[in-house]
């Protein structure tokens, strides 16, 4: 049993103690589980065989021996017997946009456990009877329905990416396919995705089709036919795969990767040249000149070669065209993380373990960003307690030549734009990212005054997640962004493109409008768990959407570097009079 399986039942598990309204110290236990598993770089096999499934954090006697008994047996009776009381079905029904574990624990109490039985009654308002469940939450799960039915819930990249590349490890794992990649907006590492489409080479195509319609998870097979096959997963999540012939398989990735905008503009460029573009190849007349390969397209339409980051129709054609294509950031100029919580505020992990994580990741430095005094239910430091943490990140440094820490604040802005420390106790610190947290709902007009006044404090270095937006739950408040942009290119502040998988805020075309107007960009994981500063690579394919360089993004610096690039900028004249 693949890695991936455990942890899915885990997860399944959590979502079936929070339809009983069991403890969240229980649920969160396998939630967190699951992700520890997520993030093994090792086989739980070998770890059992091993004997260390323990040292797994947050893996105790009580969810060693489960895994013990999964790997052993191939099944869990405590999870049989949740079955039981909570069909699978129902958790299915909680991947439909609308439906939380509330409303599956009255669909549950109702028996309701089918997507054709609730859409019938939502459908006859019958729904609405229902203890709990209001008038507007079924015009909610009706709409989810469609979204659901049609596959067209788009669902954070960070959350599809890793079982995307799960997939394709276990197709590859077969040994048919000789080539293979992640194609359509995975790999173009859009910040949302319809579905996962994948394409490759297969030796044994028949073979490959039936490994991929038995991968776990699979409920459904919606299309099958010898090159093309697509599956649902339990999740809802619908996966292409589509398998070519060795001499096409370059020109069906590019055509595969898209854009659909992209692929328009390059198949006009190639009539403009007398040739023509499609899945199978480049052909001139009947003879195909390039297929194989996509630089080889590429290169015969006179073009550099595209990352697919950039194939949107924003530009890159005419960019490449003439050579003037960026060379982007990637993941190895990245030196740091400028954004983390700790144990001082609402993180889960102390200095030396997040020092640990990030020596894991190569980074030389961190930025130890925690909240602020007003923002309480997030454990927000008292000044006393901030110079607490700086007395400590500075004994740490002290004693860690290899990776340095910069102590820092997730500062709040009020609602009239004051910064929640006095200026003498920001001067202090090595960081300053101020963000909103409350007040979401100030019009346009506030909400930007509010923000740009902050950005004059001089002791600020960046503005937190600018849009506030949450993928698929929380919709950016009012802002005019364009001011923000040129608020911070007037004093110098730089603007972070937040990694966290639900925010990828601010996203690939502001990030890079920020850029064009001359601001400097931070990545920061905002990680409260040291797992998720694995998040920080997700801000840079947003960097890389966004057409940055490294010299764009603060990350690239070294520890010396940034430190007087910090501490020059806060001494900047205020320039905005
Ligand atoms: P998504 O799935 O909405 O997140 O975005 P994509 O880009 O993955 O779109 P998808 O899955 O519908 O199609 C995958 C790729 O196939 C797409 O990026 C480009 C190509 N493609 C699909 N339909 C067409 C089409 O009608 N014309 C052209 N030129 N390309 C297409
Ligand atoms: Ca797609």
């Amino acid at each position: 049993m693949r890695n991936g399986e455990v942890s899915r039942v885990f997860r399944t598990i959590a979502d079936m103690l929070e339809i009983k309204g069991e403890s969240h110290f229980r649920i969160n236990a396998y939630r967190r589980a699951a992700q520890a598993i997520d993030d093994l770089p090792d086989h739980l096999d070998d770890r059992l065989r091993e004997n260390s499934l323990l040292a797994i954090p947050g893996i105790g006697k009580d969810l060693a021996a489960k895994i013990t008994e999964l790997l052993t047996t191939g099944k869990l009776s405590y999870f049989q017997s949740l079955q039981a009381e909570i069909p699978l079905s129902l958790i299915q029904l909680m991947s439909i946009p609308g439906i939380g574990p509330g409303t599956a624990r009255v669909l549950q109490e109702y028996q309701i456990t089918d997507v054709d039985e609730l859409e019938r009654l939502a459908r006859a308002q019958q729904l609405r009877q229902l203890p709990r469940i209001k008038k507007k939450t079924e015009e909610n799960i009706l709409r989810g329905i469609e979204l659901f039915r049609g596959g067209l819930v788009r669902r954070p990249l960070g959350r599809v990416l890793p079982l995307a590349v799960g997939i394709l490890e276990a197709l590859r794992e077969q040994g048919y396919l000789t080539r293979a990649s992640l194609a359509g907006s995975i790999r173009r590492f859009r910040d949302t995705v319809k579905d996962i489409d994948i394409l490759g080479v297969s030796s044994d195509p028949a073979r490959t089709v039936e490994v991929f319609e038995s991968l776990p998870g699979v409920t459904e097979t919606l299309a099958s036919g010898s090159t093309r096959i697509s599956i649902r997963l339990d999740s809802g999540l619908q996966v292409d795969l589509r398998l070519v012939d060795e001499d096409e398989f370059g020109a069906a990735l590019c055509y595969f990767t898209g854009s659909k905008e992209h692929n328009v503009r390059l198949r006009e460029l190639a009539i403009k040249q007398g040739m023509k573009l499609n899945e199978y190849g480049l052909f001139r007349e009947n003879e195909r000149l390039a297929g194989r390969s996509e630089e080889d397209v590429y290169r015969l339409l006179g073009l550099s070669y595209i990352p697919p980051e950039l194939r949107e129709n924003r530009g890159e054609i005419e960019a490449a065209l003439n050579g003037e294509l960026p060379c982007l950031v990637t993941s190895k100029d990245i030196r740091g993380d400028l954004h983390v919580h700790s144990i001082f505020s609402d993180g889960h992990n102390d200095l030396e373990q997040i020092a640990r994580k990030a020596l894991g990741l190569g980074l030389e430095w961190v930025g130890i960003c925690d909240h602020s005094v007003s923002l309480q239910i997030a454990g927000g430091l008292s000044v006393d307690r901030l110079r607490e943490k700086l007395r400590a990140v500075r004994e740490f440094n002290e004693r860690s030549p290899d990776i340095k820490l910069l102590c820092g604040a997730e500062v709040d802005i009020d609602r009239s734009g004051n910064l929640d420390y006095p200026d003498e106790v920001l001067s202090e610190l090595d960081l300053v990212v101020a963000a909103v947290h409350t007040s979401f709902r100030l019009e346009e007009a506030q909400m930007t005054s509010r923000i740009v006044r902050a950005l004059k404090n001089p002791y600020v270095h960046v503005f937190a997640h600018p849009t506030g937006r949450l993928l698929g739950e929380r919709e950016p408040y009012q802002v005019d962004l364009p001011l923000i942009i040129a608020a911070a290119a007037r004093n110098g502040k730089a603007l972070e493109i937040n990694g966290s998988f639900q925010r990828l805020d601010l996203n690939d075309v502001h990030c890079r409008a920020a850029k064009e107007a001359g601001v400097k960009l931070s990545i920061g994981s905002d990680a409260h768990r040291v797992e998720q500063m694995d998040d920080l690579f997700l801000g840079v394919t947003v960097a890389r959407r966004g057409w940055l360089k490294a010299s764009d993004v603060l990350n690239t610096m070294s520890y010396r570097e940034l430190t007087h690039y910090l501490k020059d900028s806060s001494m900047q004249p205020d320039r905005t009079h």
